[in-house]
């Protein structure tokens, strides 16, 4: 199996992110891709390469125009107020009853419309990252429609808590709802999204949850009890043409392997019911037990595990990386759902 990085994806670089009633060092570092392509390396996994370059097209096809246009002229927009601040945390926004159809003039107004939580930083080089880390999850969808049986792409930032048009989660452009989409457009007719990340994926959900051509499904921590909170529920079925094409399985803190492989089976059963083209897999590694900002128990070894269950459904599949924040453990526990996949 392929990876797709560009070291620009480092670039992005927050120092530090609103949690537990202060500021805290940031999780969502750019060691976490280094310690991932050190492993791929480590262990010959398979060709590293870079993406190619898109236009901004499909990324348009999954995000509001005025939203990629805010992202990508913040850094200049930050300046030009004359702000000296090394990044920019939004603090206000446009919660019930307030209104949310009028985009402020002013830039902590325009962070406040465009993001829901405190947690994830812009600084002068996030759109550079951004759009690297999209165009790596459209290589990995180019190369499956090109024929490839599976792709990895090594996605940094993240992508599953972004909506069509607000950022947050640490997460910018959804990778992998540009790549589904991508995929929809370049030959697929079913697509499946599954997610693994221990947070749920709200902006996937929210972005294909009227529509029956996409399916997704999320196995994540209950949001009574963790991020995001607000969505993520198992009675979060889908709407119209898409009802039924939406499966959340929430888990309680604490969650060891065995349950959690319950959940996956579950998924895998509805997946193979839809019977796809293709799968897409938003792979957080952030259910591990020694995760800093994370209460699921899974093991290093259990994550072999994940990828021989998937290989099982025998479809093209792409995976595109979420989360995950035990760095030192980061890349063997990726590596090891890859090596799983490719031995299963
Ligand atoms: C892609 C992804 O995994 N995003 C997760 C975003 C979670 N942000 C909220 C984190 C709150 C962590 N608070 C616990 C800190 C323990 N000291
Ligand atoms: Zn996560």
């Amino acid at each position: 199996m392929k990876t797709i990085f560009s070291p620009d994806q480092m670039l992005h670089a927050p120092r530090f992110e609103v949690s537990d009633g202060k500021l805290e060092p940031a999780k969502e570092i750019p060691s976490r891709a280094q310690m991932v392509v050190d492993r791929l390396k480590a262990v010959s996994f398979g060709e590293i390469r870079e993406p190619d370059a898109f236009s901004l097209d499909p990324i348009l096809k999954v995000h509001a125009a005025d939203y990629i246009e805010f992202l990508s002229d913040f850094w200049s927009m930050w300046q030009a107020e004359g702000r000296t601040e090394e990044e920019a945390f939004p603090f206000v926004w446009p919660v019930r009853q307030l209104r949310a159809d009028i985009v402020p003039d002013q830039i902590d107004g325009k962070l406040g419309f465009y993001s829901f939580d405190a947690g994830t930083p812009i600084g002068p080089y996030t759109w550079t990252s951004v759009r690297k880390s999209a165009e790596t999850a459209l290589t990995g969808a180019k190369m499956i429609s090109g024929g490839e049986k599976s792709a990895f792409a090594l996605c940094r930032p993240p992508g599953h808590h972004a909506h069509h048009r607000f950022f947050g989660g640490y997460c910018f452009v959804n990778n992998a709802a540009v790549a589904a989409q991508y995929l929809r457009d370049n030959g697929a007719q079913k697509v499946s999204v599954l997610d693994v990340d221990y947070h749920h994926g709200n902006g996937t959900q929210a972005l294909f949850y009227d529509r029956q051509d996409v399916q997704f499904l999320s196995i994540h921590a209950d949001p009574k009890v963790e991020f995001p909170y607000f969505l993520g529920y198992a009675d979060e079925i889908g709407v119209g043409r898409g009802e039924g094409f939406n499966h959340n399985y929430p888990l309680p803190h604490g969650t060891p392997w065995d349950a959690w492989s319950d959940a996956l089976n579950t998924a895998c059963s509805k997946i193979e019911a839809y019977g796809p083209d293709v799968l897409v897999v938003s792979l957080g590694m952030d259910t591990y037990e020694k995760d800093p900002i994370s209460q699921f128990k899974l093991k290093t070894d259990e994550f072999n595990r994940i990828g021989e269950r998937l290989a099982q459904l025998k479809l093209p599949c792409l995976f595109v990386m979420e989360g995950g924040y035990a760095v030192e453990d980061l890349g063997i526990n990726c590596v090891n759902v890859l090596t799983g996949f490719e031995q299963g």
